[in-house]
């Protein structure tokens, strides 16, 4: 299934987006769904997968709910409106898990070994991406940093976590990075990947048992500069070096993440060399089942 949270005039709500349909399940059960955790904890309780419980409420009550157009909720009618899928308490990322990521960062910067070690090396590059304050949902602005004169989108699928560090399914999410503090020295990583709005996630959340424990999905990105499309791009998450349950289980390692956190599993998309975003870009990750993620780009000042 793929759920989305979104909001009406009578709040947050979570829906079932199937086909070009929303229904939302926001009063399904006896207390108002808030997330997709508390799916999960109902789930749980119940002894069932997500997917089995809402089968089974659907049955139960899809007359009754209300059902909603996804297009007028995605394009912000009848003020509907869609929000971050999951607020998270952390963000993490994985580096280096497409040859073209690993390409991209051996030519860019002096230090050439650490990106063909890490990309070999049995244990994954893994780092703290961002907390739920740093994120933002669809149509949302994402910033790039005063003090970065090359900055990009890197369109990655991610994971969600729940109460016992499972994995509830994936999203689309927008590591936005400062590639030049990155390939300036790779000390520097923190400072090119965390900063205020660095992480977009959206649209929605294609649940474990419908997407598969190691999902091979189209990934696409576009950036719009007036109208027209400035860069474009494509792969597949066939292409990643790594498996999900590999990039899972070294997370996790003597580092308990707490539920609802997501993980950004790498980037296999490059813009070229010259390329940086600009403010008034349009950033449109698209990946397959789950979803077109749509960002403005806001450039901040630098500090003088
Ligand atoms: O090694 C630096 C970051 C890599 C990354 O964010 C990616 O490969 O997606
Ligand atoms: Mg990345």
């Amino acid at each position: 299934m793929r759920i989305i949270r979104f909001s009406s005039p009578s709040g947050e709500r979570i829906g079932v987006w199937m086909n070009e349909k929303v229904i939302d399940i926001t009063e399904a059960f006896e207390s108002p769904l808030r997330s997709i955790l508390d799916l999960a904890s109902k789930a749980n309780e119940a002894g069932k997968s997500i997917d089995d419980l809402l089968t089974d409420i659907l049955e139960q009550k899809s007359g009754h709910l209300p059902v909603y157009l996804y297009k007028k909720i995605e394009r912000g009618e009848d003020n509907l409106r869609l929000l971050i899928p999951i607020v998270p308490p952390e963000v993490w990322g994985c580096g280096v898990t497409y040859r073209r990521s690993r390409e991209a960062r051996e030519r860019e910067t002096n230090v050439k070994s650490v990106y063909d070690l890490v990309y070999n090396a049995a244990r994954p590059e893994i780092f703290f991406k961002a907390t739920a304050h740093r994120c933002v949902g669809p149509g949302e602005e994402i910033y790039l940093r005063g003090d970065s004169k090359r900055n990009i989108p890197e369109a990655e699928l991610a994971f969600i976590l729940g109460f016992n560090q499972e994995i509830l399914g994936f999203t689309a999410g927008n590591d936005v990075s400062s590639r030049d503090i990155e390939s300036e020295n790779p000390l520097y990583l923190p400072q090119a990947k965390i900063f205020d709005r660095c992480c977009a996630l959206g649209p929605s959340i294609l649940t474990i048992n419908e997407a598969g424990k190691e999902p091979k999905l189209r990934v696409e990105c576009r950036v719009f500069r007036s109208g027209k499309i400035v860069f474009e791009g494509t792969t597949s998450t066939a292409e990643m070096k790594r498996s999900i349950e590999e990039l899972k289980s070294y997370l996790c390692r003597y580092n308990t993440i707490p539920p609802g956190s997501v993980c950004l599993t790498g980037t296999g998309i490059i813009p070229p060399d010259e390329f940086s975003l600009i403010d008034g870009d349009i950033v449109e990750i698209t990946i397959e089942k789950i979803g077109s993620l749509r960002n403005p780009v806001k450039q901040l000042k630098p500090i003088i």
